[in-house]
């Protein structure tokens, strides 16, 4: 009796163990699947049969055979494919894998991206600086008082021991600072998701206080952020625009409203001021329906701006007594970017010219990253220290006249091109991956992030492969992945815990902000779900600004 108890024990034992392994053998997109779009899983298992079962009955609702072995060198693992794109009924599944086991329970269905995209978005309004916020998830609260309300200092820029308004705007990442250059591919691609998305994204309430009377809650998000821009040009009325406003180094893990070290008002930088004049360029354009008297401030600002940077040679960002974020760059891109959407928004042929004139750099002047190929006119692999690529779309897709047509038409086919090469890349990373093979500092800011690539090569020339390859980015941040987590904090499965966030190290609860992308491994297997791990764990604007624009694009717009 004993020895069958014990038998049965193990037995028991064993079954649970492998139960477990099997169900983190089998990686798949943890928030769920749209009815008519791609759905796959990457099996790290041997196999070949799988089916996939409604999570309640039981029943077959589709059987496949998994595509494999496929050996990756950078993760070192055989991986097996399962597609089950053909299941289209809605409903809860998992997938059976004889020999393997199951997978997590998963959804199909139109609004499975709805909660991911509300709270990344919302994400930036628990961002905010220069107010209290408060925002609940799971059952749990997370807030702050009022902070940095003495923002900024002067005293790098010619005037000692005064103080000017700054207070405002998000803070950059997990610290606390405020940085032009990264605000510019931020909100650039916060207004790119607005413009490709609006429809479904103007009645999605985010539960925002009411702080743009009249605008829809994903502009009146964005205009937080512009209303303190508006108060990064120096104050003589030049157009120059300070590069950040931070403290001299970074505050220890405490909450934003006991940071009460000196925030200053940096010098000006060519890079930031052209990422001033393009989103404030782009502010006029799109808050002009909602708010006309706004608008035309932002352009005013725009303009002012945009005459000072064309008779100013480059002017790089010194740090000096700075230890905060440097975000130095060449200032080419910065400013190609600024031409665009001078032009987009005013129509003035002065700024189509300086546009076409800078169009024509050769791309290695541009900001590359770690592995970028060498490109025509699009970037498949960019983030902050390169924007070419939004001064790019924006001319290609404009409906404004007088555009080059053989620039027009090179910039129209590198971005198909791109596009393809970012399908090829993510049929052939095991885990589904559009950067295939390269890491670096915020590369999942990346991999989201060129979902935009590939939306506006679907905007040129609909493609159903673009819209595949834009879900496999999704999928890997929720979960396809060599981790079979979840890179985004409280949403999908066993998301990241412990972010580099001095707001989640010092609330003392035991979770972390919801809905922020951490930047991800610096090599294939390089994530540490650690706090201290900055290089790979911080969570930042830049990167967020690409998960919503990911999941807008497959959001359903309810609610
Ligand atoms: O916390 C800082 C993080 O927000 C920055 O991205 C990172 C790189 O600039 O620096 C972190 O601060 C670290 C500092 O550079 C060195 N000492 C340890 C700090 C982390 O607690
Ligand atoms: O995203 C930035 C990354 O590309 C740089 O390699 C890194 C070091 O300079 O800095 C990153 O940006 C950080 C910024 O400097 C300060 N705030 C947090 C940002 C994210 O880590
Ligand atoms: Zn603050």
């Amino acid at each position: 009796m004993k020895n069958h108890l014990m038998v049965a024990g193990l037995l028991f034992l064993t079954f649970a163990g492998s139960g477990w392994a099997a169900e983190s053998d089998i990686r798949l997109n943890s928030l769920g699947f749209l009815p008519q779009l791609a759905k796959k899983a990457s099996i790290v298992a041997a196999c070949s049969e799988f089916t996939v079962r409604n999570a309640a009955t039981g029943e077959t609702a589709f059987t496949g055979k998994a595509a494999g072995p496929f050996h990756q060198d950078d993760v070192n693992q055989d991986v097996w494919i399962a597609d089950f794109t053909s299941l289209t009924t809605k409903g809860r599944f998992y997938l059976d894998v004889p020999g393997v086991g199951r997978s997590i329970e998963f959804e199909v269905g139109d609004a499975v991206y709805d909660l991911a995209f509300r709270t990344a978005m919302r994400a930036f309004y628990l961002w905010r600086c220069g107010t209290e916020v408060r925002g609940e998830h799971n059952g749990q609260v997370f807030s702050h008082a009022a902070c940095h309300l003495d923002d900024g200092w002067q005293d790098y820029i010619g005037a000692k021991d005064s103080r000017r308004d700054g207070v405002g705007g998000w803070h950059d990442a997990g610290d606390y600072g405020k940085y032009v250059v990264n605000a510019g591919i931020t909100v650039g691609n916060l207004f790119f998701a607005w413009d490709h998305f609006q429809d479904t994204l103007k009645g999605v309430s985010l539960g925002l206080p009411d702080t743009a009377p009249g605008y829809p809650d994903f502009l009146k998000e964005i205009k937080w952020e512009t209303d303190w821009l508006l108060k990064m040009p120096y104050p003589d009325g030049s157009g120059k625009v300070s590069h950040k406003l931070t403290r001299t180094n970074f505050a220890g893990f405490i909450m934003p409203e006991k940071d009460d070290g000196k925030r200053f008002f940096t010098e000006w930088s060519t890079a930031a001021t052209a990422d001033f004049v393009a989103m404030m360029a782009m502010a006029a354009r799109y808050f002009k329906p909602y708010d006309p008297a706004y608008a035309h401030k932002c352009l005013a600002a725009a303009e002012k701006s945009y005459k000072f940077l064309r008779s100013s040679e480059e002017k790089r960002f010194q740090q000096g007594d700075f230890r905060t974020g440097g975000y130095q760059t060449n200032d080419s891109d910065d400013r190609l970017w600024a031409a665009a959407e001078m032009w987009e928004t005013t129509g003035n042929s002065e700024c189509l010219k300086d546009f076409e004139t800078l169009a024509l750099v050769p791309p290695r002047t541009f900001g590359r990253r770690p592995g970028a190929a060498p490109a025509g006119k699009i970037d498949e692999n960019w983030d902050w220290g390169n924007v070419r690529n939004l001064g790019m779309f924006t001319y290609v897709l404009s409906r404004r006249e007088g555009r080059d047509p053989n620039l027009l038409e090179q910039v129209r086919h590198d971005t198909l091109a791109t596009a393809d090469s970012l399908v090829a890349k993510a049929r052939q990373d095991v885990y589904g991956r559009p950067l295939a093979g390269v890491y670096y500092w915020g590369c999942n800011g990346t991999v989201a992030r060129q979902v935009l690539n590939l939306q506006v090569a679907n905007r040129l020339s609909p493609n159903p492969e673009y819209v595949n390859a834009s879900l496999d980015a999704v999928a890997h941040l929720f979960g396809r992945n060599y981790y079979n987590r979840s890179y985004v904090t409280g949403l999908g499965r066993e998301p990241a815990m412990h972010p580099h966030d001095r707001r989640s190290g010092a609330d003392g609860i035991d979770a972390p902000w919801p809905g922020y992308v951490v930047g991800g491994g610096q090599s294939a297997t390089g994530w540490h779900d650690d706090q201290e791990d900055y290089r790979t764990n911080e969570i930042a604007i830049n990167w967020q600004a690409g998960l919503v624009y990911a999941l807008a694009a497959f959001t359903s717009g309810e609610k």
